[in-house]
């Protein structure tokens, strides 16, 4: 007798086991039948997989993502990979998995990405490339980049720097800082500085290493740089928020930035304009990080099936001081 109570509990049990499967079985059938991520209420997900946190640039540009997904009514799934490509690699295939309908990511560095893109490429998830690109050899496995031009960025960047210093009798020593290494815009702006700089020979880039786009990175090795080197003419951040890590370490060494040295960035972010206006910096290259809407709009251009343009660039301008000033009151970031 209690032999037969115990079997039959048993059985009782598998069959709560069953039918516990068998509902998440049709649960799970009912999300493919639909057609990847899109639910039944006809939303678009899209699988974001963000850079991180390092600057004020990247804290507006995953604001202008979240806030422009709700806009558009697109359900947003956003990763913060902490400027390490495995957690973005990691990131890309959760949502593959997921089946989201649209992948969206600024990829970190350059290189690295043909197997991940392949894998949503075979899932037929369509990926869109927004802020910083991807240097893979098939350009099949996106559908558009939207983002700026960061070689122009330092390009006119430099330019400027070429006409203040026409003048110049004997060498300008120049220190750079770089982005973080091996990310699209570390290597662009990097190039279309000294590109621009070569045309006048007293330009000299003295030292140039990675601060990470990160104020703690900028005033470090801004320390360093000011140890090693007497004479330093000019600083190039590659960023606003490494420039203004990098104000600490030259007060510090008791030296006036934006007189006895030239500070130029890139970004224009409030406090990189705060800087400029009160004359600490001398110039910024702008680089918008209000890519949401216009990435909205593409992800659902290519979930429609539309085609869409292979390269869509950013509108920038550049900022002096003095523009600085008339621009602050209605900056938004
Ligand atoms: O300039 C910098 C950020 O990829 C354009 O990343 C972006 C850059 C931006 O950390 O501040």
């Amino acid at each position: 007798m209690r032999k037969m109570r115990t079997h039959s509990a048993s059985w009782r049990a598998a069959a709560v086991v069953a039918s516990v499967l068998l509902v998440g079985s049709i649960a799970a059938c009912g999300n493919s039948d639909t057609g990847g991520g899109t639910k039944d209420d006809g939303k678009i997900t899209m699988g974001f997989s963000q850079v991180g946190a390092e600057s004020g640039w990247r804290t507006a540009n995953t604001t202008s993502i979240k806030d422009a997904a709700s806009t558009a009514g697109i359900e947003l799934k956003f990763d913060d990979a902490q400027q390490k490509q495995e957690n973005q690699i990691k990131a890309i295939r959760n949502y593959i998995q997921q089946k989201v309908d649209v992948i969206a990511f600024s990829p970190v560095v350059e290189s690295g990405w043909d197997t991940v893109l392949k894998e949503a490429k075979d899932a037929k998830i369509p990926v869109i490339l927004t802020d910083r690109s991807v240097d893979s050899a098939d350009k099949t496995l996106y559908k558009t980049f939207l983002g700026s031009d960061f070689v122009k960025e330092g390009k006119l960047a430099g330019e400027w720097l070429v006409e203040q210093k026409k003048t110049a009798s004997g060498p300008v020593n120049i220190v750079e800082l770089q982005g973080t290494t091996g990310a699209a815009p570390a290597n662009d702006r990097k190039k279309g500085f000294a590109e621009a700089i070569a045309a006048n020979p007293n330009l000299k880039v003295i030292a140039s290493q990675t601060g990470d786009f990160t104020r703690a990175g900028g005033k470090q090795v801004m320390e360093q740089f000011l140890k090693a080197n007497p004479k330093i003419d000019v600083l190039f951040a590659h960023n606003d928020d490494m420039g203004l890590g990098a104000l600490e370490a030259i007060t510090a060494a008791g030296k006036v930035p934006g007189k006895d040295i030239t500070i130029i960035t890139v970004d224009a972010v409030k406090d990189g304009m705060q800087a400029l206006a009160d004359g600490k910096f001398n110039f910024i290259a702008e680089c918008s990080p209000l890519l949401g809407p216009q990435l909205m709009d593409l992800a659902k251009k290519v979930h429609a099936g539309e085609t869409v343009p292979a390269r869509i660039e950013t509108e920038e301008t550049t900022f002096t001081s003095e523009q600085a000033k008339e621009a602050l009151p209605n900056r938004k970031y």
